[in-house]
């Protein structure tokens, strides 16, 4: 089995342990402490659940003993899909108590991407809820049984059919491991949104995500009272650390689970259980803005909204305080570490327009031009980042490393941004192709590779178009190869590839040959630029 491990150099950890940033504390101790200090607080409301941090505790303890008794071994990797339900946690914090390392995945990944996840981590197990949302996962758990063998064992929450119950499991402290993982072991596993291919591996250790998560705490004002709504798919970076559910747990706060983000799911959790933070993406902010004043529920315990992920446009930004009656967080953040947030006391100007600064200051921000030269404040540049909870690479992908790291360390983010007094940063675009649909991020690459399988595709390039809802939307360009396929043809055929549905591309183009203004050979690059280009101005969108 490949090590997960993430190599900070020790010259750095030793300055960021002794900077405080690294506290020595690793993941089960945290819960440990909630359970002694505030057993009977509430931590986590879902469905008709309401569990207190004693009991979370106890349901970790038994899903890590279960766990164990399967033959699972502290290191071993757990790829976890589970939408938003109370059990996350009991899981979660259970391979955590066992040693294990969670590989967190979105409901909306299938049978092709949780396969590569599987493989990728070399994965002993893999956790599911039994249904959700119209999709039964126990069928994709068995099908990924079935192409990756070393998968030993799939948990299923819920009526687990053909796999393991969690439910059977049963306590027994007696298997448990009597010492905690090392601090700067890898705690846990993200995916990333990816630009080229599939997706990345990125560890994170103890004392790296912690430190991201309790400075979060800080300056989001996360305090025991607090009640976070997790809207957002909790896998996310952004609803997991930043600081989110785990931040919340950090802080001995409620989490309130919302099934789905929309506003009649979310607007009646926030009335009743007097929710004070939450976050979303900006088509969804968008969405509270339109039916807060229409629905009519009491919205008055939220104090902070934070939206991130994809760039909130000031005209939207200015209307949170008057519609919401709260204050905006901006979040610009990564799965590869660094988090700019606007904090909370900032000049409402600073709010509305930018995309707030890093969290600590260690976090070491360049922005270059193409030459990797710095650029004075105030100009577009290339944004990199070195810091105490910033990878310094991904697991087990030299290329990708190669491409996505400076010699000395520094994540190349993909983003164009400027730089402003202070360190404010404000994102203009980025230089990868990817797609940010609505906040997931979809590489180009990928969607091609798939619409090059279709018989009847000859050549395909997939782009971003700027879509008014969604932010963005992905538009595949496509060479027939004798028949052309329809739009609607294609895409369900695409759906029959077993991948998450927002990497379906939303608008198809059949075209006869990629003949651009270019002459000669051009990168694929400079292709979806140029398609991208030709489609705006087709369609009069060019913004
Ligand atoms: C978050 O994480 P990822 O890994 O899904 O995506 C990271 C990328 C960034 O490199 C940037 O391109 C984009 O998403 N992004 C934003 C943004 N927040 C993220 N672009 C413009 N404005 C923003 N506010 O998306 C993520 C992770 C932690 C916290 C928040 C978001």
């Amino acid at each position: 089995m490949i090590p997960l491990e993430q190599p900070f150099p020790e010259e750095f950890a030793r300055r960021y342990r002794e900077r405080g940033y690294w506290r020595g504390d690793t993941f089960p101790e945290v819960l440990e402490r909630q359970a002694a200090d505030r057993r009977d607080a509430l931590v986590v409301i879902g469905g008709d659940e309401r569990w207190t941090y004693g009991e979370l505790a106890e349901r970790a303890e038994t899903m890590a003993a279960g766990f164990l008794k399967l033959g699972l071994k502290p290191g071993d990797r757990v790829v976890v899909q589970l939408p938003n339900i109370p059990a996350f946690f009991a899981v979660t914090f259970g391979l955590f108590r066992a040693g294990l390392i969670p590989v967190f995945t979105l409901p909306a990944h299938r049978l092709t991407e949780i396969i590569h996840f599987v493989r990728k981590s070399e994965a002993s197990a893999l956790v599911i809820a039994d249904e959700f949302d119209g999709f039964d996962y126990r069928p994709l758990a068995a099908a990924v049984k079935e192409a990756v063998p070393a998968l030993a064992h799939v948990v299923v929450i819920g009526e687990a059919g053909e796999h393991k119950a969690a439910s059977d499991f049963s306590a027994d402290p007696s298997c448990l491991p009597a010492i905690y993982p090392d601090p700067s072991s890898v705690a846990l596993v993200q995916i990333s949104g990816g630009s080229t291919g599939l997706s990345k591996l990125i560890p994170r250790t103890h004392d790296d995500y912690l430190y991201s998560i309790w400075a979060s705490n800080d300056l989001c004002g996360i305090t025991p009272d607090s009640v976070y709504l997790a809207a957002l798919p909790v896998a996310h970076n952004f609803p997991m650390s930043s600081p989110g559910v785990f931040g919340a747990i950090y802080a001995g706060a409620t989490i309130v689970m919302a099934p789905k983000p929309d506003p009649r799911t979310a607007f009646p959790l926030i009335e009743q259980e007097k929710v004070t933070i939450t976050g979303l993406v900006p088509p969804l902010a968008l969405l509270w803005l339109q039916s807060a004043p229409k629905l009519g529920y009491d919205l008055s315990s939220l104090e902070v909204l934070q939206v991130g992920g994809a760039k909130f446009m000031p005209e939207a930004a200015k209307k949170v305080r008057p519609v919401l009656g709260c204050t905006l967080q901006q979040v610009f953040g990564m799965a590869e570490g660094l988090v700019n947030y606007t904090r909370l006391d900032d000049p409402e100007e600073i709010i509305v327009n930018t995309q707030g600064r890093p969290i600590s200051p260690d976090d070491e921000v360049l922005v270059l031009d193409d030459q990797g030269q710095p650029v004075p404040d105030g100009m577009p540049g290339n944004l990199l980042a070195r810091g105490p909870y910033t990878i310094r690479a991904y697991h087990d992908d030299p290329g990708a490393n190669a491409r996505s790291f400076t010699e000395d360390g520094f994540y190349r983010t993909g983003d164009v941004v400027k730089r402003m007094a202070g360190g404010y940063v404000e994102v203009l675009g980025r230089a990868t192709d990817h797609i940010n649909r609505a906040g997931e991020k979809i590489s180009a690459e990928e969607v091609e590779d798939h619409l090059l399988a279709h018989p009847a595709i000859f050549d395909a390039a997939v782009v971003s178009m700027p879509d008014r809802f969604l932010g963005e939307r992905s538009c595949a360009f496509i060479i027939p190869d004798g028949d052309a396929p329809s739009a609607a043809a294609l895409k369900a055929w695409m759906r029959d590839r077993e991948i998450a549905a927002f990497k379906i591309p939303d608008q198809v183009v059949m075209v006869d040959s990629f003949a651009t203004t270019a002459v000669g050979k051009i990168s694929r690059k400079e292709l979806r630029a140029a398609l991208r280009e030709q489609q705006l101005e087709k369609e009069g969108t060019r913004i």
